[in-house]
């Protein structure tokens, strides 16, 4: 072959190859196909996603405010919403400033069980325990509070931590014939995780969407609490699993 074919040659084979690698790299790139449509029968809860948790706020998790658009972009593939609002009293059990010689992420004992405790935060009627305001849902139909009883915290949004008092989430979730659950928002390990677990103890389907949570992480909590998510049959996903309204 003469050298200027063999260049040519070359400089084709050079071409096809960048084609080829471009090809594999743009389908590597392209979404998985979403795969969950969300129906009459889901509805999505939006957890504690309130200026005290986020950057300013006085619990606030790391890359909290992260979750908002995140959240307010699934929202639209959903006909159901609820979100839930941490409302403790003032002198609440699980703030620190009520137990002397504590002081925040300590640990007690409590009739109920272990409680972390933490800075006051979410105070009933303060600008702290508002819904973060760049959060757009216009369609959620429940906002339900919690941890509202001074002597008992509540991650759970179904269930306060004495394992026993009902906000009444499941019942409302029942008789609105809901049977799958999506659950996104602050924080994974506490009020992400416990809502998930007693969702899937009073019988839903429930997806936890990962990239639409962030975690406080005490120790390892939030792979911990992955891995009890798991156990108990929750489905661990990420947002652009969910196939958006067309
Ligand atoms: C939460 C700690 C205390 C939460 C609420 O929303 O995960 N964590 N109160
Ligand atoms: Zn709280």
């Amino acid at each position: 072959m003469e050298l200027a074919n063999r260049r040519t040659l070359i400089k084709a084979m050079g071409v096809a190859w960048g084609m080829a690698l471009s090809g594999t790299l743009a389908r590597a790139l392209a979404k998985a196909p979403a795969t969950l449509k969300p129906d009459a029968q889901s509805a999505l809860i939006v957890v504690d996603v309130q200026n005290c948790f986020i950057t300013g706020g006085t619990l606030a998790v790391k890359g909290g405010e992260e979750v908002v658009p995140v959240i307010n972009h699934i929202a639209g593939a959903f006909q159901n919403v609820v979100m839930t609002q941490d409302w403790h009293t003032p002198g609440h059990v699980s703030f620190a400033s009520s137990h002397a010689g504590k002081k925040p992420f300590d640990m007690i004992q409590l009739p109920y069980g272990q409680q972390v405790l933490w800075p006051d935060h979410c105070v009933q009627g303060t600008a702290d325990a508002e819904l973060a305001h760049d959060l757009k849902i216009p369609q959620a139909e429940l906002v339900i509070r919690k941890g509202y009883h001074k002597d008992v915290d509540s991650y759970s949004a179904f269930t306060e931590a004495d394992g026993k008092t009902s906000t009444g989430l499941s019942g409302y979730l029942r008789e609105r014939g809901i049977k799958t659950i999506y659950i996104a928002g602050l924080a994974t390990d506490f009020c992400v995780a416990w809502t998930a677990l007693d969702g899937r103890k009073a019988g839903f389907r429930v997806f936890v969407v990962e990239d639409a949570c962030r975690g406080i992480d005490l120790n390892g909590s939030v792979a911990k609490a992955w891995a009890g998510m798991e156990k108990a049959g929750v489905k661990r996903i990420q947002s652009s699993d969910i196939e958006l309204a067309a």
